[in-house]
């Protein structure tokens, strides 16, 4: 084993811990199953908020979302990791084929996103649902579950805001128009478990939450 795949294993573990993972040999072995995955590239210009995109624009951000940061676990136990000091994460709000207010990384649904300790993230949400109630926003705080039907935002050790996207404009997937929010904030300089949630309104009561772990 070479260090540096060592100190990775080291560093999984530990969130393995964090999150509550069975044992560090099947984070391990999850771990390589992940490896060599091709990664989508970060669009580099983002949509401005408010402003719809095509199914075209959309593509790239979905196929990042899909690929970037090194997925793990199984079943409910299931986190996505972000390494290194300058962190573009992308989420989609309801992901076609994904259950109702649910965020979606990787296509796994309100997985465990884990950053790095005082990495810049830039986080973008992409909100591919449809119907009049169906906005989203992210909110990323200390405020975890239960989570009442209106949750008052700013939240206690809140971090991070996406202010509430409009869902897409037709039923049609190819055709349709999507919105996109985009905030970049520093994660936290010490470790800590937060939680990234929906602040529409019943949203997060519905289990639209995940956690955001911040890593040594
Ligand atoms: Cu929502």
């Amino acid at each position: 084993m070479t260090r540096s795949i060592k100190r990775r294993c080291t560093t999984i573990a530990t969130l393995g811990v964090t999150i509550g993972m069975a044992s560090g040999a099947a984070v391990s072995a999850s771990m390589a199953g992940s490896r060599g995955m091709p990664m989508g590239t970060m669009p580099k210009n983002l949509p401005k908020a408010g402003k719809p995109i095509a199914f075209e624009a959309a593509q790239p951000l979905i196929e990042y979302s899909n690929s970037a940061g090194m997925r793990m676990g199984h079943g409910r136990r299931k986190a996505v990791m972000f390494e290194g000091r300058n962190i573009h994460i992308v989420m989609v709000a309801v992901e076609p084929g994904s259950p109702d207010q649910t965020f979606e990384i990787h296509r796994l649904a309100d997985p465990v996103i884990a950053v790095s300790a005082g990495a810049k993230i830039t986080l973008t949400l992409l909100n591919m649902d449809y119907g009049g109630t169906m906005i989203h926003g992210v909110v990323i705080g200390k405020a975890g579950p239960p989570y009442k039907t209106i949750v008052t935002v700013p939240v206690a050790g809140q971090i991070a805001e996406i202010p509430l996207t409009m869902p897409r404009t037709s039923q049609s997937f190819r055709t349709s128009n999507y919105f996109v929010g985009t905030t970049t904030f520093q994660a936290p300089s010490s470790p800590g478990r937060y939680y990234y949630f929906c602040q529409m309104p019943g949203h997060a009561k519905s289990g639209m939450y995940g956690q955001f772990v911040v890593m040594r």
